[in-house]
């Protein structure tokens, strides 16, 4: 509904300094070579690839040790490339295509979600994650940016945003945003989701109630009347990993890889998908190969599924 081109921008995000570990910068060309262009067009989108970093020294950025501020690492690196996709996002969806972004680790939310919320000032956000990413700079204890996108989104602690930061726009409400799948949320995490009344489905919850009939209430809070445009930002390690190994901060007792797939059907099923993320997969981290394809291959799925893919 949002595609008025029929054109899908494939945004490559080989972003990797939002948090330590090296690989995740490898996510989008894996995906890439397990087809997920070919497949996405084989559901009869048109695609077209935009590369905002491919001018970026990211290694020498990542190995800057003096880029710090406060508690944040590397807040430059982040800003400086965030601030570049945010500018191919919101150019796709000006000119009516939808930006599927390849991660990458999720800081890379700040530029997508802000991209979309440039083009769809109603849009909501349905962050798919075993984490909440809604970090302060005072509350991490890791320090690492890409557990902090959403606090910087909703525009919290402007005092502490670090200056490479200050363009990210407040454009996420609390009643805007949706999680599903966490089971690792830090203490000071809880009391800012509580605090803000913010829509939080943990695995308790999946248990309790069902997958389908948590994205129905998740969706019936932050999209109630079916008629906003929906930002899926997809962390892969919401997906137990059992079935997505290779990601950085892996947490058992995940969603099944069906759960996990059938989230972005029922995104796709609204109608209302405007911008989609897949971010954290990290070849580098897999014991051997099988976990290398499990964890590329259940990306590609998530977007196809995402996309229009159906079963029957
Ligand atoms: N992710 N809450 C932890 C932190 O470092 O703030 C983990 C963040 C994980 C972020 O998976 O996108
Ligand atoms: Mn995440
Ligand atoms: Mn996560
Ligand atoms: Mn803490």
């Amino acid at each position: 509904k949002y595609a008025a081109t029929k054109n899908l921008s494939l945004v490559l995000a080989p972003f990797s300094g939002g948090q330590g570990k090296g690989g995740v910068e490898d996510g989008p060309e894996y995906l890439l070579e397990h087809g997920i262009e070919k497949h996405l067009k084989s559901l009869g989108w048109s695609t077209t690839i935009s590369d905002p970093l491919k001018d970026d020294d990211l290694a020498a950025q990542k190995s800057d040790l003096s880029d710090v501020s406060g508690k944040c690492k590397r807040p430059k690196m982040v800003g400086q490339a965030t601030k570049k996709i945010y500018a191919a996002v919101k150019e796709a969806a000006h000119k009516g295509d939808i930006p599927v972004t390849l991660g990458g680790d999720h800081s890379i939310a700040m530029g997508t979600i802000a991209g979309t919320l440039d083009k769809h000032p109603d849009a909501c956000v349905l962050w798919i994650d075993a984490h909440g990413d809604i970090n302060t700079p005072s509350t991490s204890d890791s320090g690492n940016i890409h557990g902090m996108p959403v606090s910087f989104l909703m525009g919290m602690e402007p005092e502490a945003c670090p200056p490479d930061l200050k363009w990210v726009p407040n454009c996420i409400a609390a009643n805007k945003i949706a999680y599903i799948g966490l089971r690792d949320v830090d203490a000071e995490e809880k009391k800012i989701l509580k605090d803000h009344n913010i829509s939080a489905f943990s695995m308790y919850h999946v248990d309790k109630y069902g997958i389908s009939k948590v994205v129905e209430m998740a969706l019936d809070k932050i999209n109630p009347n079916r008629d906003c445009p929906i930002h899926l930002s997809y962390d892969v390690d919401a997906i137990d990993p059992l079935y997505v190994p290779a990601t950085g901060t892996p947490v058992r007792g995940g969603l099944t890889l069906r759960e996990g797939l059938f989230i972005a059907e029922e995104v796709a099923e609204t109608g209302l998908l405007c911008a989609l993320d897949v971010v954290e997969v990290n070849p580098a981290l897999a014991a051997h190969d099988v976990h290398v394809l499990d964890t590329v291959s259940a990306g590609v799925s998530i977007a196809k599924c995402a996309l229009g893919e159906t079963l029957l």
